[in-house]
């Protein structure tokens, strides 16, 4: 076994960031470690979920997930096999800080020792997100989101997690879609710990925001060269019909989707459709606090919204797409134009560099009689998908990275695992790997994109490959 000690030759030649457009992958630790009661992890908010009847289709849980905490090798085999050069992975809080604060649990810690330690043997250049929305349930036991005090918490978990694996790890990111875990989670009602109130949903808005910016001090002070970012969704919200309340309602719910945290985060002060519901909970300094340099911006997309009016918190809630609008088998628009527009707007209003962290596709999926997996759509989505992303790179946006969610079919929170997002068809019943359709053709692209890099390389000077890249 490779270990953090003995592999110091691999962490000298890769403890820089890559160079040059990443082609990678993303997962959650949540949605794919299970081992959910080994090695002293705590529980978190998504376990006690779980558990609640009726909360996530068919009862499903993480409680084996894809077994990956036992399985990384094997799965980190099949990401060096299609040429990634990048893997981003979320910790999991209650792993490695099982009540969330207090002592660390070194099998936790060790866990992401050893899959650290195996992507960078592959060549593979790990991202660690520190949280995808598995709260140690011993925090929300004491508010969670809602509590003021958990900036520092998560500025001491950030800190343990780039003391440890700061040397082998130089990207971090401090949340994947804030919008999605408060608006769901204390807004809405959907998500783990299930809350629908206003009040609620505004603090673990604002708390959530402190903690990034606690958190990023404590990376950079933590990790030498470190790059920082979030990960955030950013999709345009359109009316589901045309009249005032739709309108209306879908300017509110872009509010709360896009500009919650990348607006407070980047310019320093809240939307003023924001402001006046922040504003009991802001204190003098806050926004200092949360406007914390970053080197990066981290971008989730999949499709546009369509929004309709409703009765909830917000008046707003998704409606359906025009008939004409392609949709995947979850249901979601399939408008690549939009993402090259939401690219190029990006570029425009933040002017940081942009990784698209997440973009994939659910898939009805099966085994066929040869035992393959001929996923076309998602070929096809993947394919619109990337083709709209070089017309918005032609156009000048500073797109750096591009991660297809997921790497492995996995638990899709409400869905269970109803709907599969993988370039990689897991057997559940035997955890059994089986590469799709759609791993063969993202190999050939990354194959192409590099062997393009490498024969303009022979004929021009290296400073204009840089600039291509
Ligand atoms: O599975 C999720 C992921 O956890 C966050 N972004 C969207 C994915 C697909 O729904």
């Amino acid at each position: 076994m490779m270990t953090a000690k003995s592999n110091s030759q691999t962490r000298r030649a890769l403890h820089s960031p890559k160079s040059g457009f990443l082609w990678g992958a993303s997962t959650s630790c949540f949605q794919i470690e299970g081992a959910a009661h080994i090695d002293g992890r705590g529980d978190s908010i998504w376990d006690v979920y779980c558990r609640q009847q009726g909360r996530v289709k068919d009862g499903d849980t993480g409680e084996v997930a894809c077994d990956h905490y036992h399985r990384y090798a094997e799965d980190v085999a099949l990401m060096r096999d299609m040429g990634l050069d990048a893997y981003r992975f979320s910790i999991a809080w209650p792993r490695v800080l099982p009540t969330g604060r207090g002592a660390a649990n070194e099998p936790g810690l060790a866990f992401y020792d050893r899959l650290v330690d195996a992507l960078l043997a592959a060549n593979i250049e790990p991202w660690i997100c520190l949280y995808h929305w598995d709260l140690p349930q011993a925090l929300d036991d004491v508010g969670g989101w809602q509590n003021r005090d958990i900036a520092g918490w998560f500025a001491d978990y950030a800190a343990l997690i780039g003391r440890r694996y700061g040397d082998r790890v130089k990207r971090f990111a401090t949340f994947n879609e804030p919008c999605v875990f408060t608006l769901f989670g204390y807004g809405f009602g959907w998500h783990a710990p299930g809350i629908a109130d206003k009040a609620a949903l505004h603090k673990a808005i604002h708390h959530v925001n402190l903690s990034h910016g606690a958190a990023i001090d404590a990376l950079r002070s933590a990790v030498r060269d470190v790059s920082v970012g979030a990960v955030h969704n950013r999709q345009p919200c359109y009316t589901a019909t045309p009249g005032p309340d739709d309108e209306a309602a879908a300017r509110r719910f872009s509010v709360y989707w896009n500009d919650a945290f990348p607006h407070p985060q980047h310019f320093a002060c809240y939307p003023p459709a924001l402001a006046e519901a922040i504003e009991p909970y802001l204190r003098p300094g806050d926004m200092a606090q949360i406007a914390r340099p970053v080197d990066w911006f981290g971008l989730n997309h999949y499709s546009p919204h369509y929004i309709k009016a409703d009765s909830n918190l917000l008046g707003a809630t998704f409606g359906a797409p025009p008939a004409e609008v392609p949709r995947t088998s979850i249901g979601w628009p399939i408008v690549p134009g939009a993402f090259r527009d939401t690219l190029l707007d990006l570029h425009r209003q933040f002017r940081v560099p942009i990784y698209v962290m997440e973009n994939g596709t659910a898939s009805e999926d099966q085994l066929d009689s040869r035992g393959a997996v001929q996923d076309d759509n998602r070929i096809l989505y993947l394919r619109a998908y990337t083709d709209a992303m070089n017309e918005a790179i032609a156009a000048g946006a500073d797109v750096r990275g591009y991660f297809v969610w997921s790497l492995l079919d996995n638990f899709e929170w409400g869905s269970g695992y109803s709907q599969r997002f993988g370039l990689v068809y897991v057997d559940f019943a035997t955890q059994r790997r089986i590469p799709k359709a759609s791993a063969r053709w993202y190999s050939d692209v990354i194959a192409a994109k590099r062997s393009a890099r490498v024969s303009v390389a022979a004929h021009v000077p290296a400073e204009a490959v840089a600039a291509q890249s």
